[in-house]
């Protein structure tokens, strides 16, 4: 039997104060929410495209993210539930990051370079994962999201100002462009 595909949701902007707000860790009841949520979320993600989404960016305030860095252009998806950072390199790495909730926004984020995560997969099996390279930033920025921080809360303030009024410019011209036709 075929099913329909997946609603794609739309992604909040910052500055959006769900995305500033903790999320709250999926606890049994929300079993049925989150099987409509994840395949929500990664046609999302897809569509976007994106490497990674967390629920704050689709307005829901639930410690759920998933992610697919699709090496080789296949895809590897993986959804997290209540994901924990349980361990970290002192080695630090620096990468440049962009985020789906700051379009066309970019800056060097220095974190570290290894991170070990525990979580809770799609069929809710407890998960370790550990992970260098970009999924260890990914990794880390998607759990930033749960926790109401985004790439730009790691530069600099000059940096972060910068970028989030470059940002509502942006918006601003594209709101107009619509307004206008
Ligand atoms: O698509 C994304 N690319 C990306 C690039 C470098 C570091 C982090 C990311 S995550 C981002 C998607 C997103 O906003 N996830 O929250
Ligand atoms: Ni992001």
């Amino acid at each position: 039997m075929a099913s329909k595909p997946a609603e794609i949701l739309p992604i909040l902007i910052a500055p959006d104060p769900v995305l500033k707000a903790p999320a709250r860790p999926v606890a049994t009841e929300d079993n049925d929410a989150i099987r409509v949520l994840l395949p929500r979320m990664f046609a999302t993600m897809y569509r976007a495209p994106g490497i990674g989404l967390a629920a704050p960016q689709v307005g829901i305030g639930l410690r759920v993210a998933v992610i697919d860095l699709m090496p080789d252009e296949k895809p590897q998806p993986f959804a997290l539930i209540n994901p924990e950072i349980i361990a970290v390199s002192t080695e630090l790495a620096t990468r440049e990051e962009g985020c789906l909730s700051l379009p066309k926004q970019y800056a060097d984020v220095t974190r570290p370079a290894m991170v070990k995560v525990r979580y809770l997969d799609a069929h809710g099996a407890r998960q370790e994962i550990e992970a260098d390279g970009l999924l260890a930033t990914c990794l880390q920025h998607e759990i930033d999201h749960l926790n109401g921080v985004l790439f730009v809360d790691h530069i600099s303030a000059l940096k972060r100002n910068m970028i989030m009024r470059r940002l509502a410019k942006d918006m601003r011209v594209l709101r107009e462009e619509a307004a206008g036709r």
